[in-house]
């Protein structure tokens, strides 16, 4: 039988494609990456050998949670910026034993998946999803309003953000969470740059996979006939703006339509596809101060491939 799926284009996809593929550096803000199959792709990539934070702040989050749980005490409302499908979370629910989870993510249906499987997990626990964009301030439901709140914030997703964008992420934390809260946030740290390149170009192919899918995505919602063999993945590292960028570059000079709109590109150019910010030690801090957010304690691996930080709201401080 011949099914069509009907594809219904998202309105601010289409916006994001078309101006970021005329813009003078061709780029697609890496939010589109996340369809159902790039999601799965990401997934895939957790595993690889080669992709090191996942395992890493995993194992920091198991060998260290009792210690963030003497630091931070009981009865926390946890609060998760992100639908929280990870491993990780439960590790740090046993360890916390909070008295409500609060799960925030812009996408309604993984947030009701994964508040379900973690109420599964949880039985007694008040699971509070809510959905919304966590880039600004949130109201928090009336249930946690007097409980403690920790911020939780795992992955290295501020990663994804420049510098100036970080900030803003993490003072609207601050505001959503309010005084006196806390936040336990997973960065990951400058290092070798062939360790780097091999985590963002594995050799199975996996990220390249994820990468071209945003070409197979244009194509199938955006009425697109881009080549996908005219380009290929590439991670390089930006030592300026310490950061791994995900290129899609074309192999030859290339011509399409998305849209209906016309594009040509030269073979050596490229679509900036991802940012992902590595942080030191001294940058990290630095970041959080900037936010409002002063370090409490600081957890990272032997390598020091990877750090998990738990910072507190700074109060507002008049001079110096
Ligand atoms: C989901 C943003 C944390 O930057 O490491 C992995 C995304 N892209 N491989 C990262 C990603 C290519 C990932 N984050």
């Amino acid at each position: 039988m011949d099914v069509q799926r009907a594809v219904v284009a998202d309105p601010a996809f289409r916006a994001d494609v078309l101006a970021g593929l005329a813009a003078p550096i061709p780029a697609v803000p890496a939010r589109w990456l996340y369809d159902r199959r790039g999601s799965e792709l990401f997934e895939e990539i957790t595993r690889l050998p080669e992709y090191y934070p996942t395992r890493t702040e995993k194992a920091l989050l198991e060998r260290y949670s009792g210690e963030i749980a003497a630091l931070v005490g009981q009865g926390e409302a946890v609060v998760e910026f992100g639908s929280g499908s990870s491993a990780k979370t439960p590790i740090l629910l046993r360890a916390i034993d909070p008295s409500a989870y609060v799960p925030i993510d812009i996408s309604g249906d993984f947030l009701r998946d994964s508040a379900e499987a973690l109420a599964a997990e949880f039985p007694g626990l008040a699971v509070l999803p809510v959905e919304a964009d966590f880039m600004r301030r949130i109201e928090l439901p009336p249930a946690i309003a007097a409980a403690p709140k920790l911020g939780f914030f795992p992955g290295s997703t501020i990663g994804n953000l420049v510098p100036r964008t970080a900030v803003d992420l993490l003072r609207a934390m601050k505001e959503t969470l309010g005084e006196g809260s806390r936040l336990v946030i997973g960065m990951d740290r400058i290092k070798d740059v062939p360790v780097l390149l091999r985590a963002y170009d594995d050799p199975a192919g996996v990220t390249a996979a994820f990468n071209l899918n945003l070409l197979h995505r244009i194509n199938a919602e955006l009425d697109g006939d881009i080549p996908l063999d005219a380009f290929r993945h590439r991670a390089i590292w930006n030592d300026e703006m310490s950061r791994i960028e995900m290129h899609l570059e074309a192999v030859r000079d290339v011509a399409f339509t998305v849209s209906g709109a016309h594009f040509a590109m030269k073979k050596g150019a490229t679509i900036h596809t991802e940012n992902s910010h590595k942080y030191g030690h001294r940058d990290s801090r630095l970041l959080l101060r900037a936010a409002g957010w002063g370090v409490v304690h600081e957890w990272t691996d032997d390598e020091r491939w990877f750090s998990i930080i738990l910072a507190e709201a700074e109060p507002p401080r008049f001079a110096p």
